[in-house]
């Protein structure tokens, strides 16, 4: 892959800037301040035991969640990287109750990012695939980024998400509202390079991923639906599916982006005070411009996930994405009721 015709990420950004406009330099270096602190990511997550980054952080976060080692010292990494740059009027994350403050002696630019600086916190320990989740807006008028309320947009007016997943490689997958992309990281150079130039999501799949130990818990169209994959051949779909749950939506994402399949987390009775159990503005927003960008679909099951428009920072809402027809067919079961 890496040769003379390789497109680093900075090579692609730069050719989305000239010859599409459909980025500035401001975003241009945004994207790519998280790239590198991605990399730092990267490292540490690679170092495992030997890092002495596993394990508990003995702190928990907004949402009463115990932070691991490697979830808080992702945060900060993405928080030291983007302070700095002039590209950001603030920052806020999965880990921090309120958004974080550009310090007063950088300078501050007209953009938001919120992240998901570590993703499938049950997986770190375990050596499974982890990643980073992130979104960008624009600050609104009027807002200093600060605020809780600055970030509360719906998802249509992402300009940029992507995530990163930590696996046996470190891929980067990238929209900017121009298709989705991919970049794995040479490791050697120390670059991203583009591996997968606009990404399609297959609009049907024999894939599904469930936690499958809610079933007791789901809504009846989600039951209908899951029942209606497991009967296979013999039942009305009249083929056999296959199901994966990695427990990291990174991981789980990457694989739908990468041969198709369908996501769920729905709404149940487990979660049913809290909205559901994923967030909306750090992860899923971002995964569901990726994948409609992909050509896949997300939705709540009511609603087009983007759409929803959140009324607090740390918003929970139910997730539905990929193959479109598989995601068609479940909402379609919600609308019957
Ligand atoms: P996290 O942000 O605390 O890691 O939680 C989100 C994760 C998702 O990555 C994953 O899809 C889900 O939680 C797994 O949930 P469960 O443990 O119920 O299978
Ligand atoms: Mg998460």
């Amino acid at each position: 892959m890496n040769g003379p015709n390789s497109v680093s990420l900075t090579r692609f950004l730069i050719e989305e800037q000239r010859a599409k406009g459909k980025i500035g330099a401001d975003l241009r270096l945004l994207i790519e301040v998280v790239a590198r602190a991605c990399k730092t990511i990267s490292i540490a997550v690679g170092k495992g035991a030997l890092g002495g980054v596993l394990g508990e952080a003995g702190t928990g976060n907004v949402q009463g969640e115990a932070q691991k080692k490697l979830d808080v010292l992702s945060n900060d990494i993405l928080l030291e990287a983007n302070e700095w740059g002039g590209h950001l009027a603030g920052l806020a994350s999965e880990e921090m109750d309120h958004p974080h403050a550009i310090p007063h002696h950088f300078p501050k630019g007209g953009y938001l990012l919120v992240f998901d600086p570590l993703d499938g916190s049950s997986n770190i320990d375990v050596n499974v695939s982890i990643g980073t989740i992130f979104s960008v807006l624009r600050c609104p008028e009027g807002m200093t980024g600060t605020e809780d309320e600055a970030f509360q947009q719906p998802g249509t007016t992402q300009v940029a998400a992507g995530y990163c997943v930590y696996g046996p490689s470190t891929t980067l997958v990238l929209t900017v509202g121009d298709g989705t992309h991919a970049f794995t990281l040479d490791r050697e150079v120390g670059s991203f390079l583009l591996t997968g130039k606009n990404l399609q999501i297959p609009p049907d799949t024999k894939e599904f991923a469930i936690n499958m130990s809610n079933a007791r818990f789901w809504e009846a169209p989600v039951k209908r639906y899951i029942d209606e994959l497991v009967a296979g051949k013999e039942g009305p779909r009249g083929k056999d599916f296959n199901m994966r749950w990695v427990g990291s939506m990174v991981a789980d994402v990457h694989r739908i982006v990468t041969r198709g399949g369908v996501f769920m987390y729905p709404i149940d009775a487990k979660t049913m005070d809290k909205g559901g159990r994923l967030r909306l503005l750090y992860e899923a927003n971002p995964m569901s411009f990726i994948v409609e960008q992909a050509g896949g679909a997300a939705t709540t099951g009511r609603q087009r996930i983007v759409e929803v428009k959140p009324s607090k920072l740390h918003q929970r809402v139910p997730v539905i994405l990929g193959s479109r027809n598989e995601v068609e067919r479940v909402t379609g079961y919600h609308r019957e009721g």
